[in-house]
């Protein structure tokens, strides 16, 4: 896979590199609050990290739109969301921008980033997408809709019908399968039937691409050529990133239970963060002496998001019904 030197600078790459710190730091801070009882639930997107960043860097948050599933946490990140405000919603706060504290965090919603709640149900985002492609071609502005899920996902219906629409009415919908493999305690040969994800492309006679997941350069390079076409009109694609579930599905869930310790072991060993950090240092983009000086920035920022989300106020109970019901 050819890399995408000319179109990054140096400066969106180690930018990109700071949101996919600031992810993993988020998430290592969210599990211990989690297991201290001060967080419910979460879902960590550990091993994902550098595809979902290297995927929205392609993209223009603001003008496209976003349909973002629960694993989403870094492309949040990428899309603008503040590690407080991740933080706001993981502790079920007022001020959460994306629901007031109502929804699981992890359902990722801002107007005017373009980043359209969903819920955590598996797939209804996809036919979603294609709808929202359909009406962006009409309005004719050049913006497309980006739409992510898991490769458990592609076994729903939801994912047929809205690749069969978009593809039909060549709509400006990039669709990207982060595939980890496994969903919940499901591996893929019993949950995809044939190849993968990126073949079941050629059904609905669009492209299908596969990438490895943490390659930033190719993964980024997919996602802008596929962006390149949507917004000339020539119609959705279909990613399929490989990537690694580096933690269980959530919180609730222990994947020993039924993951071989061994293929464990070896994907630990295969973090796509140290990869993105050797690639930027054999660059002469970054030294040993920044990743330190980064790291210690980021740690202090996601200290000072945990304060604030902490010390804000939880809804009003009083507005338990909002949204739910018709207001009175
Ligand atoms: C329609 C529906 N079926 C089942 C579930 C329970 N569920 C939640 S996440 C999940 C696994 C999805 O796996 P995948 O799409 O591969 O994404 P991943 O979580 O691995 O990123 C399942 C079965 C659900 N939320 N919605």
């Amino acid at each position: 896979m050819p890399t995408d030197d000319r179109t990054l600078t140096r400066e969106q790459v180690l930018d990109a590199y700071r949101t996919v710190l600031r992810a993993r730091t988020l998430d290592d801070r969210r599990f211990v609050l989690n297991r201290a009882g001060k967080l419910a639930f979460i879902i960590s997107p550990r091993g994902h990290e550098v595809a979902q960043v290297a995927a929205i860097t392609a993209l223009q948050p603001g003008r496209d739109r976003f349909c973002l599933y629960y694993r989403n946490f870094a492309a949040a990140l990428a899309c603008g969301f503040t590690p407080e405000e991740l933080m706001l919603s993981a502790f079920a706060r007022a001020a959460d921008p994306s629901s007031g504290g109502r929804q699981t965090p992890g359902n990722f919603g801002s107007r005017r980033r373009g980043v359209i709640i969903g819920s955590s149900t598996v797939g209804p985002q996809i036919p979603k997408a294609a709808g929202i492609g359909l009406a962006l071609k009409w309005k004719g502005e050049g913006a497309l809709c980006y739409v992510s899920f898991g490769e458990g996902a592609t076994s729903q219906g939801d994912f047929h019908e809205g690749l069969n629409f978009a593809a039909i009415h060549r709509c400006p919908v990039i669709f990207f399968c982060e595939n980890n493999r496994w969903a919940i305690s499901v591996p893929q040969p019993l949950q995809v039937a044939g190849p993968g994800v990126a073949e079941r492309a050629a059904g609905y006679g669009i492209p299908g691409v596969r990438v490895h997941g943490d390659d930033f350069f190719a993964v980024h390079l997919a996602v802008r050529q596929a962006a390149e076409r949507a917004r000339i009109g020539d119609g959705p694609t279909l990613i399929e990133a490989e990537v690694l579930r580096l933690q269980s599905h959530s919180t609730d869930d222990d994947q020993r239970a039924y993951r071989d310790a061994a293929e464990l072991a070896a994907e630990a060993a295969r973090d796509p963060i140290p990869r993105m950090r050797d690639m930027l240092i054999q660059r002469g983009w970054l030294t040993a002496e920044d990743d330190a000086g980064l790291r210690a920035e980021v740690d202090r920022e996601v200290e000072r998001a945990t304060e604030a989300a902490e010390a804000a106020a939880d809804p009003e109970p009083g507005s338990l019904g909002r949204h739910v019901y018709a207001d009175a």
